[in-house]
């Protein structure tokens, strides 16, 4: 089989390569839940860096100052994550291991009470987008590519009936629109996800997704919206400041370049990060 580069993060941990059953689940269902990436301690440290940038981010000081920053950061190149994005994001050409074959896009830190309402269905079909749309998928056999791609980390736990993002597994290649009479919050063709705290939800964005109400009134939902694009590729503005990017390792760092690649001959080719190279 061949090598995914890169094969070590940025912390230098080994990076976990997609299983067969992982890569099968994915792409027939569009989604995959992976659950208790990070250990309690982990999950601690996150917690309560969360807490503090949403509700006292003045006490952070500025290079931590944002959903990735300070020990928030080492979500953005799990190794967990990284074999994933390795398998369907990666432009493999300019992945190396000292760069990333695939951009981070931008992050959301999501603090959900009981009562809260994300419910609005939105996407599908995004294997018949062209690719000016990023919200595609595309795939030969053996082989896929997820367009842009999400990455929930849910920090704290998700039980049954809590309001877990919803998904309408298939939906990234359905060739109908979706009838209203479907798309209400009890239809059956809903799938979601229970998961400890620490989990991560992968999906493409080319498959129908939606947030739902928040129920559980003894803890809030507390998720990082992650969202990666292939390196030549740019959905959103960036979301992470120079500054925080500043205090990552350069291999985390060459997530953040500019959304282009240039490998042809005698061109330069896009495995660098700087303050130059920076996609705003
Ligand atoms: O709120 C959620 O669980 C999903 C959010 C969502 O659909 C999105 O960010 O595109």
């Amino acid at each position: 089989m061949r090598d995914l580069l890169p094969s070590t993060n940025a912390d230098g941990l080994p990076v976990v390569p997609m299983s067969e059953e992982q890569k099968y689940l994915f792409d027939l269902k569009g989604w995959i839940c992976l659950p208790g990436l990070l250990s309690d301690d982990q999950v601690a440290t996150i917690r309560e860096h969360q807490m503090k940038f949403r509700f006292e981010p003045e006490s952070l000081p500025v290079e931590e100052r944002n959903s990735m920053g300070g020990p928030s950061q080492i979500l953005l190149d799990h190794p967990v994550i990284v074999g994933v994005l390795n398998e369907t994001v990666s432009h493999q050409n300019i992945a190396s291991d000292t760069c990333y074959g695939f951009r981070f896009e931008r992050t959301r830190t999501d603090y959900r009470e009981a009562g809260r309402d994300n419910f609005r269905p939105h996407g599908g079909g995004g294997y018949f987008n062209f690719c000016g749309n990023s919200h595609l998928y595309q795939m030969l056999p053996g082989k896929v590519h997820s367009g842009l791609t999400r990455v929930v980390w849910e920090i704290n736990e998700v039980g049954p009936g809590d309001g877990g993002t919803m998904l309408l597994s298939g939906s990234h290649k359905a060739a109908f629109p979706r009838p209203e009479s479907l798309s209400g919050r009890e239809s059956d063709v809903w799938d979601t996800y229970t998961c400890p705290p620490g989990s991560a939800l992968i999906f493409t964005e080319a498959l129908c997704h939606t947030g739902t109400r928040w129920t559980n009134e003894k803890r809030p939902r507390l998720s990082l919206f992650n969202l990666y694009n292939t390196v030549n590729s740019k959905w959103g503005m960036c979301s992470v400041p120079r500054e925080v990017i500043a205090s990552m390792p350069p291999l985390r760092q060459t997530l953040f370049r500019g959304a282009w690649v240039g490998a042809g001959d005698k061109m330069n080719r896009n495995m660098y990060y700087d303050e130059e190279n920076y996609a705003i």
